[in-house]
C-alpha cells in the first residue's frame, strides 16, 4: 500500500430496482458506492465491477441514502461522519457480491443509461468500498475482466450474467498522444498478449503504463471539460460531481 491517506472519489451508482435482499429497502434510495481514483474518467463507465465471494453491507448515509459497500469501508465512513448513526429503522441487509450480480445502475456522466453489476475475481476486500467502477477505455484491469466475461458463456451463466449486460464497449474518453487514436487501455492489452484477468504479471505492467500516461499526458475529448488537460480538471470533476451529490470524498 502507498504512504499515508489515499483520498478516494465514491462514485454513487444507483440502483434502479430494489430486487431481492434489497427490496426491503424501498423506498430508499440505494447506491452502490464505487471508489475510484480516477474522477475524470467516469465518462467512460460501461459496468460495475463487485467480487462475488466478498460480503457486503447496507448502511445509511447522513443524507438519507442507503450505500452498499464492505463492512470495512463502512467502519472507516462511520469514523469519518459520513453515516447516520442514530438510525434504527433501517433493516441492515447482508449479502454476497454473487446475490447482486446483473443489478442495474444508473451512474454519472457515462452515456450508458444503465450499467449492470458484473463479477471481478480480482476486487480486493480491504481496498476502497470492495465496489469498483468499470472503465475499460483507461483500466487494463477493467478491461481484461470484460473481455473474460464476453468469451467466457460458462463464467456468465455461473453468475446469472447475460450476454445483453456485456454488450458494452470501451469509450474512447482520454487522448494520450503516444497511443495515437488507439484507445489506451484494450491497445496496450493487446499489445501485451494481455487475454484474460488472470495473466496478472502483465496487467500490473500494463496497468503502470496506461495509469501514468493517462494522467500526466492526457487530454480529456468527451464532456464540459474536453480539451483540457487531465492533471488540470481532475479536482474540478471530483467537485462538481459532488456538488451535484453524485460523489462523496473518502480518505483511507
Ligand atoms: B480506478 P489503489 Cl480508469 N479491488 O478507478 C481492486 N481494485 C480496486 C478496488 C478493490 N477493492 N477498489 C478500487 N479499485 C481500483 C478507475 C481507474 C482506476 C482507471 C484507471 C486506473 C485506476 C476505473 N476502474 O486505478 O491501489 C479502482 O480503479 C489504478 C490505480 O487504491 C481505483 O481507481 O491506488 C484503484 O483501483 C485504486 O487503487
Amino acid at each position: 500500500e502507498g504512504v499515508g491517506p489515499q483520498e478516494y472519489t465514491l462514485i454513487k451508482m444507483r440502483v434502479q430496482e430494489l430486487h431481492g435482499k434489497l427490496a426491503s429497502l424501498a423506498p430508499k434510495v440505494v447506491f452502490l458506492i464505487a471508489a475510484t481514483l480516477r474522477p475524470e474518467t467516469m465518462y467512460g463507465q460501461t459496468n460495475c465491477w463487485l467480487g462475488p465471494d466478498l460480503n457486503y453491507i447496507t448502511i445509511e448515509a447522513k443524507n438519507g441514502d442507503v450505500y452498499v459497500c464492505t463492512k470495512r469501508a463502512a467502519r472507516n465512513m462511520a469514523y469519518q461522519g459520513m453515516l447516520r448513526v442514530e438510525n434504527k429503522v433501517l433493516p441492515i441487509v447482508e449479502m454476497k457480491g454473487y446475490e447482486l450480480m446483473g443489478t442495474k445502475l444508473t451512474a454519472p456522466l457515462t452515456s450508458y443509461k444503465t450499467i449492470y453489476t458484473l463479477p471481478m475475481m480480482t476486487v480486493k476486500e480491504d481496498k476502497g468500498t470492495g465496489v469498483v467502477t468499470s472503465v475499460p477505455s483507461d483500466a487494463p484491469d477493467d478491461f481484461a475482466a470484460l473481455i473474460d466475461l464476453k468469451n467466457k458463456p460458462a463464467l456468465r451463466e455461473k453468475y446469472g450474467i447475460t450476454e445483453e449486460m456485456v454488450n458494452v464497449e470501451p469509450v474512447p474518453i482520454i487522448d494520450v498522444p503516444e497511443f495515437g487514436t488507439l484507445i489506451s487501455a484494450p491497445s496496450v492489452c493487446q499489445m501485451m498478449g494481455i487475454k484474460s484477468q488472470n495473466d496478472k504479471e502483465k496487467l500490473v505492467e500494463a496497468k503502470e503504463k496506461v495509469y501514468l500516461r493517462g494522467c500526466y499526458e492526457g487530454t480529456l475529448i468527451i464532456g464540459e471539460f474536453k480539451g483540457k488537460k487531465v492533471q488540470e480538471i481532475k479536482k474540478a470533476i471530483q467537485e462538481k460531481l459532488v456538488k451535484a451529490g453524485e460523489a462523496e470524498l473518502y480518505q483511507k
